[in-house]
């Protein structure tokens, strides 16, 4: 089972900057650690990070037929971005929503998700712990899909 997990703008700051509020984990650390899990469990993760929706959105287009799950930290482009929600449905991979912090206890532009309600699910406010439960969230769904 193959999976890409998706970091967008300004997260590959993480851990430099505001760890108040995102924490003293480094992408990097978020990284190998889910790698590890991931060869642990026999799976296969690849990551990719940008700072461009045009990159982001390709690279969705690329794991078409080569992987069968996504989790996506879109950060800012979460609550603006149309094209990286059309390129998660034309690709039809399920995808996991991920988040360091509570959205929903943030400002009010942060509520919305636009990829929200096509995700299997979403996680946020725990910080870099958020994205291992979504790791796990979707290896459960496509075992459970395998099965
Ligand atoms: O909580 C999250 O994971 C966010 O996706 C982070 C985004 C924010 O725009 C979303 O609303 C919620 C921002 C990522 C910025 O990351 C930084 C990390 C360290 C220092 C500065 C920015």
């Amino acid at each position: 089972m193959r999976l890409l997990l998706l970091n967008g703008p300004n997260i590959n700051l993480l851990g430099q900057r505001e760890p108040g509020l995102y924490g003293h984990q480094t992408l990097a650390d978020i990284e190998m650690r889910l790698r590890d899990r991931a060869k642990t469990a026999a799976l296969q993760l690849e990551t990719f990070q940008s700072n461009f929706e045009g990159a982001l959105v390709e690279r969705i287009h690329q794991a078409m037929g080569s992987v069968d799950g996504i989790l996506i930290n879109a950060g800012a482009y979460t609550h603006t971005s149309i094209a990286i929600r059309d390129a998660l449905l034309g690709v039809a991979i399920p995808f996991v929503e991920v988040h360091l912090s509570n959205i929903h206890a943030r400002e009010s532009f942060r509520h919305h998700s636009h990829l929200a309600d096509c995700a299997l699910g979403v996680v946020c406010g725990f910080g870099a712990f958020s994205y291992d439960m979504a790791f796990d969230g979707l290896v459960n769904h496509l075992r459970g899909l395998q099965a």
